[in-house]
């Protein structure tokens, strides 16, 4: 006993005489609101210095999502042949809401690139026209029909146009959009940023008829796509995020960029420090205090996370989230106010892609709620889980042949060591 004794001693003088940590007290059980004064471990540093608060709850940029089916679609059946995708984001003008989206009516479901032509789509957003819908409730939509038709080839768009997104600048509406030359997946997803503009939301939409947002040069890394164009007035002028896919091998990555403007119409000057985001599919913005925050979905390292940038280029991770919308296009009331203290959001239309399975080659348009908003406190949006209690769902997820066959060679190789 005695010996032992001694021996826990030297082990305490020992480490006391190395550690000054173990001079600490244990962290206290209640979790401090504020940083507390002493050493912490790098988890419990960023517990404090990289989030809005301590607990998800009081982070003004964590949410949960919760979904709505929308009234005032129809999709002929889910057969494939009617689609809508890629939202705008949502506006409040003329006492209702509006919304622009990627709408396609062809006679067959996308059937790939090489089976498509003049009328046959590749992908679900080929051969598409912008259309718009108006709601003075957001739940139950109007469809008021075509914002931007395909324009006559040669023009920008004429294969398909498609993932608009609204500005409004000086009393003027501007939709920009991708404006494909020939249908995706001849090569890959690839096309320039178009822009149309009208005096109202109801159109009639002109379009400008040049390319607004170039392609980078050869070699850089938005040579072949500018995606998901959607524009904010922020700091006087207008700040276009972007989403381009590059680098493929063996898969392409996805990451956002931004494009400064003093002009609707451009020139567009690129960020040099793009990307600005290195994660993201549909990534979408929104004026947050005195700067951006990013929905970032999907790819990358950075996925299903919620960013903020004060400066709206250096991005931080402010919460990490789940079950996020996909190609949010949510309603940002001060999306061209440029005061430097955006409010949030609370709510949007996002799309399910592909709706139901591969099979049906489709999309439905959604809403979605959330509290990502410094003036709406809903504690059950800032709840930290999800339960998914039905079994079927975690079984959709199953493992392929390929990976039972993986599974099947390491049991049978732990079966023969044993064996020797
Ligand atoms: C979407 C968006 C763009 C792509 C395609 C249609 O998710 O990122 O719009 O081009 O997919």
């Amino acid at each position: 006993m005695k010996s032992f004794k001694l021996f826990n001693c030297m082990l305490a003088f020992f480490f006391t005489g190395s550690l000054t940590l173990n001079a600490q007290e244990g962290f206290p059980f209640k979790l401090p609101k504020e940083k507390p004064d002493r050493e912490l471990s790098a988890a419990m540093e960023r517990n404090y210095t990289q989030y809005m608060a301590p607990r998800p709850e009081h982070n003004e940029l964590y949410t949960q999502f919760k979904y709505t089916e929308l009234k005032g679609f129809d999709y002929n059946g889910y057969d494939g042949t009617i689609s809508r995708r890629d939202p705008s984001k949502v506006i409040f003008e003329n006492g209702k809401y509006y919304v622009w989206y990627t709408y396609r009516n062809t006679p067959t479901k996308p059937q790939g690139a090489k089976k498509s032509n003049d009328s046959i789509p590749s992908a679900d957003w080929d051969l598409s026209e912008i259309w718009y819908a108006t709601s003075t409730d957001g739940f139950t939509w109007e469809e008021q029909g075509v914002a931007i038709p395909r324009p006559p080839k040669p023009n920008i768009g004429w294969r398909s146009v498609s993932t608009a997104d609204i500005l409004k600048f000086k009393g003027k509406y501007y939709l920009y959009y991708q404006g494909f030359m020939e249908a995706s997946g001849k090569r890959g997803d690839d096309c320039p940023v178009a822009v149309s503009y009208a005096d109202s939301p109801d159109g009639p939409w002109t379009p400008y008829n040049k390319i607004a947002v170039n392609n980078g040069k050869e070699g850089e890394w938005d040579q072949y796509s500018i995606h998901d164009p959607h524009p904010f007035v922020y700091k006087d002028k207008i700040y276009l995020y972007y989403k381009s896919d590059f680098d493929g091998d063996p898969k392409l990555v996805r990451m956002s960029g931004l494009a400064i403007s003093k002009n609707p119409l451009g020139p567009f000057e690129k960020c040099p420090l793009n990307p600005v985001i290195n994660s993201g599919h549909e990534t979408v913005m929104f004026p947050f205090k005195e700067g951006m925050a990013a929905m970032v979905l999907k790819d990358g390292n950075e996925h299903f996370t919620i960013q903020y940038a004060e400066d709206g280029i250096n991005f931080e991770i402010a919460s990490i989230v789940e079950m996020m919308p996909g190609a949010p296009g949510p309603f940002v009331p001060d999306a061209f106010n440029s005061n430097g203290n955006g409010r949030g959001i609370t709510w949007g239309i996002s799309h399910l892609s592909p709706a139901f399975s591969w099979k049906h080659g489709m999309s439905i348009l959604m809403r979605f709620d959330c509290d990502l908003s410094l003036d709406v406190h809903d504690a059950e949006m800032k709840r930290h889980e999800v339960y998914h209690m039905n079994p079927e769902y975690f079984y959709k997820h199953g493992l392929s042949g390929k990976q039972l066959q993986r599974i099947k060679k390491a049991n049978e190789q732990l079966k023969n060591k044993n064996h020797n």
